[in-house]
């Protein structure tokens, strides 16, 4: 492939070459489908957050501040299905992952278009029967959807657990195809040791979506199943287990952790590469490392079970797997850093939001380990400690490498700038806020204030306050970003076709791409991330 992006944008590009409804609605480009998607996970980040600023001001006092304790309930609900099975798990993957995957293998499309398009009608329609739910009378089971609760449930349970059911369809497809367009669709020079580590991770994700859906998908069907026709399979007053269910649930749900944080992973490598202008550190250990999150994740869901009557052998064994996950992402994280050192930092917001990341995640990763010590996690589990962990690495790092992509793949997406000083103070705004709103929820979780509690004893109240605080920052944040993002779209800077100086395979298209991505065949001549300049000695 020719070594340097193209220098004029292109006369048409896939934005423009058709602008009916139509021609979005049954498009069967990977780059529009992509961009649905993004549209999709963006509104329900946007629904998720709202449920969670309502949350966080029901916290604000000790008593009953402006909703009754059933509404509470519902809220939390609300706000952990929308964000963990509609924007965490589909976003990177989905809208990126469609955008840049094939672009980075020098591919024309995916290899099954039209499941592309169909897997974001499935998606559409899940969370439309998901909604329908939360309209008719929402759900007060947790995300989590535990037996015998949930079995028993007045509220809307059924309709909830079958849109989440077929969004998994949706979530399986995307990694079918996925794995199919880097095994068949590569350009010629393309090797197994040249594909972008972003496609590595996405080719892990994939794997573990095809593999762990149907588990949840089955469990999801017999939980509707025990509603609506009593199959007596989780609710003891009918025979059943209902521990069965946190086995199955987490089998798929812990390994579901890295459908998130691996393509996370997986943008921070691109972007460390891109601003550091290096080579990364140790691509055969980051690509390995991948495999070894996502093969070590099977093996550790008996950690959430700690204190459900689970033998004391069987909480050791799943402890000490539970804590091989933390060398994986630590060779990750030493690589990352390696990869910076000595290299020429150009600190612009995408790296912002790496470092973010890398803080973040090594934080939470840490209160991982902790939390999967058994002794220390009878005393935390099922306390504010265990929300403030989960959201550290899925709040801190999957968000901040959504918001990463997002601030490095807008110009490739739409051929515009943002402006930088309005993203700098938003990046500034959202690590600080995030910070300001989860450091105080491990104190709270230590003190032993449980979680989806509404009521709280009065010392607790500051520590909600500050809480609370740091989440407006949060919102004002978010705003922000939707507020520069839209006007760019229109006012925005034209951007050339690679406004980073990226040897990112994906910049070697123009950007936006044409309609087919290249307007000649792609061939791949050169390493992956190759910053060496001609004639000198390759640079790590
Ligand atoms: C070093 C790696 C990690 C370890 C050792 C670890 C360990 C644990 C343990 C032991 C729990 C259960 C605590 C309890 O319920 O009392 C837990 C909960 C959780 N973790 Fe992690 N974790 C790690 C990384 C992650 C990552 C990368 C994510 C997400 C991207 C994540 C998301 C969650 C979630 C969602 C829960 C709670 C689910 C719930 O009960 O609602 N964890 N983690
Ligand atoms: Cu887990």
């Amino acid at each position: 492939m020719s070594p340097s992006a193209p220098s004029s944008p292109p006369a048409t590009t896939y934005l423009s070459h058709e602008t009916t409804a139509r021609s979005w609605l049954l498009t069967r480009d990977h780059k529009r489908i992509g961009v649905m998607f993004l549209v999709l996970t963006l509104f329900a980040l946007l629904l998720g957050g709202t449920f969670a600023m309502l949350l966080r001001l029901e916290l604000l006092t000790p008593g009953p501040t402006i909703m009754g304790p059933m509404t509470y309930n519902r809220v939390f609900t609300l706000h952990g299905v929308i964000m963990v099975w509609l924007f965490m798990i589909p976003a990177i993957p989905s809208a990126f992952g469609n955008f840049v995957l094939p672009l980075m293998l020098g591919a024309k499309e995916v290899a099954f278009p039209r499941l592309n398009l169909a897997s974001v009608y499935i998606y559409a329609a899940g969370s439309a029967l998901t909604l329908f739910g939360m309209l008719w009378s929402g759900a007060d089971t947790g995300w989590t959807f535990y037996t015998p609760y949930s079995t028993t449930s007045p509220t809307a349970v059924t309709p909830i657990l079958l849109g989440v059911f077929i969004i998994g369809f949706s979530t399986i497809i995307t990694g079918l195809n996925f794995i199919t367009t880097t095994h068949t669709l590569r350009a010629p020079g393309m090797h197994w040791t040249r594909i972008p580590l972003f496609v590595w991770t996405i080719y892990g994700t994939s794997v573990i979506q095809v593999v762990a859906t149907p588990v949840l998908a089955m469990v999801l069907v017999l939980v509707a199943m025990e509603r609506v026709v009593g199959a007596g399979i989780f609710d003891p007053s009918r025979g059943g287990d209902p521990v069965l269910f946190q086995h199955l649930f987490w089998f798929y749900s812990h390994p579901a952790v890295y459908i998130m944080v691996l393509p996370a992973m997986g943008v921070i490598t691109e972007v460390v590469c891109a601003f550091s202008r290096k080579n990364i550190f140790g691509y055969r250990m980051i690509a390995a490392s991948t495999f070894g999150i996502a093969f070590v994740g099977f093996f550790s869901w008996g950690h959430h079970m700690f204190v459900s009557g689970q033998s004391t052998f069987g909480s050791g064994v799943f402890g000490v797997l539970s804590m091989l996950v933390a060398i994986f992402t630590a060779i990750k994280i030493f690589n990352w850093v390696a990869t910076m050192y000595g290299g020429a930092i150009d600190l612009k917001v995408p790296l912002l939001y790496v470092l973010g990341f890398i803080f973040l995640l090594t934080f939470g990763g840490m209160t991982g380990v902790a939390v999967a010590t058994t002794s220390l996690d009878v005393h935390w589990h099922d306390t504010y400690f265990v929300v403030a962990h989960f959201h550290y690495i899925m709040v801190g790092s999957v968000l901040m490498a959504f918001l990463a992509a997002l601030h490095y793949w807008w110009p490739k997406m739409f051929g515009r700038l943002y402006p930088e000083r309005w993203s700098f103070l938003a990046a500034s705004t959202i690590i600080f806020g995030f910070i300001v709103t989860f450091l105080p929820q491990f104190l709270l979780g230590n003190m032993g204030m449980p979680r989806r509690s509404y009521q709280y004893p009065r010392e607790m109240q500051w520590l909600n306050v500050l809480s609370t605080a740091g989440a407006s920052l949060l919102a004002f944040g978010f705003s922000l970003i939707a507020l520069y993002l839209l006007w760019s779209l229109r006012y925005g800077k034209v951007s050339p076709a690679d406004p980073w100086g990226s040897r990112g395979y994906e910049w070697f298209s123009a950007s936006p791409p044409v309609p087919h991505n290249f307007t000649e065949a792609p061939r791949f001549e050169r390493e992956v991330h190759d910053y060496t300049e001609p004639g000198a000695p390759r640079v790590y």
